[in-house]
C-alpha cells in the first residue's frame, strides 16, 4: 500500500481518483486551494451536477467507506506549506494535478495567461523542491497533456525519441507544439521535472493525459455527496461532455472548424485506473517516465456524430469559426501502449456510456445557462 497525497483533490479528476486510491485501500490524502470554484465564481459559472464542499465529501465518504482521507487546504505557489505538507504527510506518491487546465482561460486576456503559467509553473516547482528536501524516493505523478505534443506529421512516441542527426544518435524529449499559454505551462513542467530526474535524482511519472469524458466512477456513484463537478460551458466544459449537455438542451453541437482535428480521449473510469496503476508500479530512481494516457482517438466531427447517433432525439451539428488555431486536418498516430502494459483495461467509446451520462445531465439539465454555450475567448487576439 502507499501512502498518497493527491494535490487539486477537489477537482474534477484528483476528487474521484483520491476515492479510487482509498477504495483500494491506499492511505490517501487531498491538497487543494478552491482556485477552481474560484473560476466559477469569476466567470458566473457552476458545475452542471452540483458538489458539496470538500470537507463535506471527505465527511460523507468517512460515512459510506468507513475510510479517512486527510485534508490540507492551500496553496502550491506558497513554497513554506507544500513542504510542510510533504514532511507532514510523507507520502509515498505525490499526484499532482492541481493546476489551471482550461486552454480558453489561459488566452482570454494576458492576465490569465501569466496567472495560468506561474501557478502551474511555480505550483509544480515548488512541489519538486519540496520532495527533493523531504525524500527523493517520493515518486511525482504529474498530469501532462496530450496537447503538449501538437499534432506533428510524425508518430507521438511516449515523451522520448531517438533523433539521428548528422550520423549521430541520441534519446531527446520529443518535440513540443503546444496550442495554448495552458498547454505550453505543461510543457514547462515537464522539462523542469526531467531536469529534476536527472539533476537530483528525483523518480517521476508524466502522464499525457488526452480529453476526458464522462462523470462517475465506481466511488462517486455511491452517494450524491461524492459526486464529481462537470463543466459544459465554452470555457471549461471539454468536448465530449459538452456534446452531450448540447443534445440534451437541444442546442446545436459546436463544431470548432470543419472538425477534422483529432484528440486522443480517455474515460475518466480509465483516468483514475492510470493513476492507481502509476502509483502501485512507480518510475525507478532518477527515471523521467512518459505514458500517453489516452484509450482511443477521434476526430471532433467524428465525436460529434457519435453523441449525436446516440441520442434518442433530433440533434443538429452546427460548424462554428474555429476561435482557435488548431490544424483541422492532419496525421495523428499516437504510441500508447505503456499503461497497457501495466494492466490498464480500457473502456472504450460506447452508446452504454454516453447513454448513462445523458441520464446523469437530463437529472441537471435545468442548472445549464446557455449564455456560456458559445465560444467568446479568440486565440488570434492578445488582448
Ligand atoms: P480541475 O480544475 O477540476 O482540478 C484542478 C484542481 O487543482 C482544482 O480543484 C483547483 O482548485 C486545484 N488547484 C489549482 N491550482 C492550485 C494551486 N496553486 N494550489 C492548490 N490547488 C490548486 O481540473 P481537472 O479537469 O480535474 O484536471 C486535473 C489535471 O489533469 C490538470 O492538471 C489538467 O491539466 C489535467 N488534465 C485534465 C484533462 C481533462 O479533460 N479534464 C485532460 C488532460 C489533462
Ligand atoms: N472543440 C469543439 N467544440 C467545442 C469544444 C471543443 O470543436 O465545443 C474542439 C477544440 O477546438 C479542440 C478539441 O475540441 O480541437 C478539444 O477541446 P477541449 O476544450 O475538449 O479540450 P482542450 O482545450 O484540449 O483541453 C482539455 C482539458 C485540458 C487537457 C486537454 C487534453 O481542458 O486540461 O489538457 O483537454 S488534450 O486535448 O489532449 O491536450
Amino acid at each position: 500500500m502507499v501512502r498518497v497525497l493527491v494535490l487539486g483533490g477537489d477537482g474534477y479528476l484528483g476528487w474521484p481518483t483520491a476515492l479510487h486510491l482509498s477504495d483500494r485501500g491506499h492511505d490517501v490524502a487531498v491538497l487543494d486551494n478552491f482556485a477552481r470554484r474560484s473560476y466559477d465564481d469569476e466567470l458566473g459559472l457552476q458545475s452542471l451536477v452540483p458538489i458539496e464542499p470538500l470537507r463535506h465529501r471527505v465527511r460523507a465518504w468517512r460515512e459510506v467507506s468507513g475510510r479517512r482521507l486527510e485534508l490540507f487546504v492551500g496553496d502550491l505557489c506558497d513554497a513554506e506549506f507544500i513542504l510542510d505538507v510533504v514532511r507532514r504527510f510523507h507520502p509515498g506518491a505525490i499526484v499532482h494535478y492541481a493546476e489551471q487546465r482550461s486552454a480558453p482561460y489561459s488566452m482570454i486576456d494576458r492576465g490569465h495567461a501569466v496567472y495560468t503559467q506561474s501557478n502551474n509553473v511555480i505550483g509544480t516547482l515548488n512541489v519538486m523542491f519540496a520532495i527533493a528536501e523531504v525524500d527523493r524516493d517520493i515518486h511525482l505523478v504529474k498530469l501532462g497533456t496530450m496537447g503538449e505534443y501538437g499534432t506533428p506529421n510524425i508518430d507521438i512516441e511516449e515523451g522520448w525519441l531517438t533523433v539521428e542527426h548528422n550520423g549521430r544518435t541520441d534519446r531527446m524529449l520529443f518535440p513540443k507544439k503546444p496550442g495554448s499559454f495552458y498547454h505550453l505551462s505543461k510543457v514547462h513542467d515537464s522539462h523542469n521535472i526531467e531536469f529534476g530526474c536527472r539533476n537530483w535524482g528525483l523518480r517521476a511519472t508524466d502522464l499525457n493525459q488526452g480529453v476526458v469524458y464522462g462523470q462517475q466512477t465506481d466511488q462517486t456513484a455511491q452517494d450524491p455527496r461524492l459526486a464529481t463537478r462537470l463543466d459544459y460551458d465554452a470555457v471549461f466544459g471539454t468536448v465530449l461532455n459538452r456534446f452531450v449537455i448540447q443534445a440534451v438542451l437541444g442546442h446545436p453541437l459546436t463544431v470548432y472548424g470543419a472538425g477534422g482535428q483529432t484528440r486522443g480521449i480517455i474515460d475518466i473510469r480509465d483516468t483514475v485506473e492510470c493513476i492507481r496503476l502509476a502509483c502501485e508500479n512507480p518510475a525507478d530512481v532518477g527515471e523521467f517516465r512518459v505514458f500517453n494516457q489516452i484509450t482511443e482517438t477521434m476526430s471532433v466531427a467524428d465525436i460529434a456524430k457519435t453523441v449525436s447517433a446516440s441520442f434518442p432525439g433530433n440533434v443538429q451539428i452546427e460548424y462554428l469559426d474555429n476561435p482557435r488555431v488548431e490544424q483541422d486536418e492532419h496525421y495523428y498516430n499516437v504510441v500508447h501502449t505503456g499503461l497497457v502494459d501495466l494492466g490498464l483495461q480500457p473502456h472504450l467509446l460506447s452508446d452504454t456510456l454516453i447513454d448513462s451520462l445523458f441520464g446523469i445531465v437530463k437529472q441537471h439539465i435545468a442548472r445549464a445557462d446557455l449564455s456560456a454555450m458559445r465560444p467568446t475567448i479568440n486565440w488570434r487576439a492578445p488582448r
